[in-house]
């Protein structure tokens, strides 16, 4: 048992202390324990029930509207020095840090209990996979987790009296029902905290987290662990920690091929990973929807597995025409947060279905009709789901190994410039994609719309060090694969034409993309050389079946010499931020674009 080892055992010991629990409980991941503290949520008005003919054993919850999302500015990467956590990452010093943490979690769990969850990120003793363990004081994070993780106190146990590391990993809501002086406050359905913690210390390979319920807050496997802590650890061992989706294609001839792909939100991400192929004989299964490890295996190959367990999905835009697998994945057994609840006890949200409810009950559990000036689900709000319920999963998806990569894709939403797609040369120019990725805003986020936010391999707020030290560490794990590397990507589904209408259907049509990128790898496409790299040649884009014209096909492949050699300067210019941590190879990459680019615009 988990208590029956001294280390863990002492760890949780220390950490009540503290937090000053009235009641420990050791979660062991049963069916048991999902039940009973469901029922529990449910008591508290955490969670409503949702009518089990519609939605067996599922639930929705509502949180307090302060706490719909991650907070970033509240994210810290708590290195011996700010160099280390390097510019894009909010840095305390490790010291200063640690006492202000001391201070907002004395008592934190003052008249609640403290749950003990022990995970595994990664199927249970697979090769890749890393274990932890998650003290939590509330309900709805320990279901989460049972979801999204594979919680086994036997298993976890095993593995750690076995001589396995482990990350500790604590998390409060912040909301104690007992104050110092004794003094008794009631419960609310969705405690949390105005003031928020979410801390990775890097050295030491600990989470803390402070004042929110909400999923990438609070689910630590997930962000904090399996890209923040998880990439520390890769560069420090050889492999990667990626915020990838991983798929297998399978063409019509039985050619597979198997695909992670980068993309920053709001870019189709799970709707790629779910695809139903529109090209005839294609087939796309899914392995993963959000996170990548990747390590090298014995034949020198890149393998990769999925370390969650479920999906954590954003609803809005989730439609049985824009995704019906994902759709499908969330018929039973899930948790939904921040979505309307109709009138006969289901859920509903933004583009689930052509057909607007006439009555709901809104993410802040007021009366909606269609009439209403807000979104009935919040634009953040998710569902919770087993990853093993959906329709186009893997039958090995939980292979204990992973599967060989054979293409990295990077992606982003860019209305100009981008073309549908472009194979980097060489693994150095595909790092330099990577690097120099991004998103133009949409009208939901912060910003001017249409300004590029730059999200170097989707990992902006996740990686857990320096992120041009990360760009190094790509390069490094280049030279160790060297001719056995996957080819990189890049792609862009967004790009517009002159009156303003996207030129690429997408979704389903992506899948002409990969039939391009399979000949490729087989050797059977030619290309065409570019500055950017190669691009299909006439002819080797399967287009049958749609209506893009030729006219489309020129513009989704038109590389302007003149805004390139902008796009350049602009990397040079983000570059610069990170001094001389930024790879001497990446530079030289830049330089080189812009030759080729101004050869390009003399010959043209
Ligand atoms: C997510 C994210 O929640 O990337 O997956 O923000
Ligand atoms: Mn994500």
């Amino acid at each position: 048992m988990l208590q029956d080892i001294a280390e863990v055992r002492d760890w949780v010991a220390a950490q009540a202390e503290l937090l000053k629990p009235d009641r420990i409980e050791w979660c062991t991941g049963s069916d048991e324990e999902w039940h009973r503290l469901t029922e529990l949520l449910v008591e508290r008005g955490t969670f409503t029930r949702l009518n089990p003919k519609l939605r067996p054993n599922s639930f929705l919850a509502r949180t307090d509207p302060s706490d719909v999302a991650r907070v970033e500015d509240r994210t810290f990467i708590c290195s011996a020095t700010e160099e280390e956590a390097g510019p894009t990452n909010n840095w305390v010093a490790p010291d200063a840090m640690r006492a202000e943490l001391r201070e907002a979690f004395d008592g934190a769990m003052r008249g609640r209990t403290l749950y003990v969850v022990p995970f595994s990120m990664g199927p249970m003793g697979g090769t890749i996979s890393q274990v932890g363990i998650e003290l939590t004081d509330s309900p709805y994070v320990v279901v989460s987790m049972h979801v999204m993780t594979r919680v086994d106190d036997e298993a976890i146990a095993a593995q750690i009296a076995a001589g396995a590391t482990w990350v500790p990993a604590v998390h409060s809501v912040g909301y104690p029902l007992v104050d110092a002086a004794g003094q008794r406050r009631p419960d609310v359905p969705w405690p949390c905290n105005s003031l928020k913690y979410i801390v990775q210390f890097p050295e030491t390979l600990e989470i803390f987290s402070y004042g929110s319920g909400y999923g990438g807050n609070a689910i630590l496997g997930k962000k904090c662990y399996a890209l923040r802590i998880a990439s520390v650890m890769a560069r420090k061992d050889g492999w990667l920690a990626e915020h990838m989706l991983l798929i297998r294609a399978t063409g019509p001839k039985g050619q597979q091929v198997h695909v992670v792909a980068a993309f920053p939100s709001a870019c189709g991400k799970t709707n790629f990973a779910m695809m139903r192929p529109t090209l005839p004989g294609w087939k796309v299964e899914t392995l993963g929807d959000d996170i990548s490890w990747m390590r090298p295996g014995t034949d020198g190959r890149l393998y990769a597995i999925n370390p969650e367990n479920g999906f954590f999905g954003v609803a809005p835009g989730t439609g049985e025409k824009t995704n019906p697998n994902a759709v499908e994945t969330a018929r039973s057994n899930a948790i939904f947060t921040n979505v309307g609840l109709t009138d006969d006890g289901d859920v509903w949200w933004e583009g689930l279905s052509d057909e607007v409810p006439a009555h709901l009950i809104d993410w802040r559990g007021n009366d909606w009709t269609p009439d209403s000036p807000s979104p009935a689900a919040h634009p953040n709000s998710r569902f919770t789901v087993h990853a093993s319920q959906c329709p186009s999963i893997a039958p090995d998806w939980e292979a204990p190994a992973g599967v060989p990569v054979d293409a990295i894709l990077f992606g982003g939403r860019r209305a100009t410039n981008t073309p549908l797609v472009v194979e980097a040369r060489t693994w150095r120019d595909g790092v330099y994609l990577g690097a120099t990725m991004g998103s133009e805003r949409t009208a939901a986020a912060e910003g001017t719309v249409g300004e590029l936010r730059r999200d170097p391999f989707a990992m902006l707020p996740f990686c857990g060090y320096n992120m041009a030290d990360y760009w190094q560490h790509w390069l490094d794990m280049g030279e160790l694969l060297g001719d056995k590397a996957p080819r990189i990507y890049g792609v862009n589904w967004f790009r517009r034409g002159a009156d303003g209408s996207f030129l690429w259907p997408g979704f389903g049509d992506n899948s002409r993309v990969i039939d391009w990128i399979s000949q490729r790898l087989a050797g059977t496409a030619e290309g065409r050389d570019t500055p950017l790299g190669v691009i299909p040649a006439d002819g080797e884009l399967d287009l049958s079946g749609t209506d893009v014209t030729e006219s489309d096909l020129t513009e989704l492949f038109r590389i302007d010499p003149e805004p390139w050699l902008t796009e350049t300067r602009g990397a040079e210019t983000y570059f610069a931020q990170f001094g001389s941590h930024v790879p001497p190879a990446l530079a030289e990459r830049c330089r080189e674009l812009q030759e080729e680019l101004r050869g390009a615009s003399v010959a043209s």
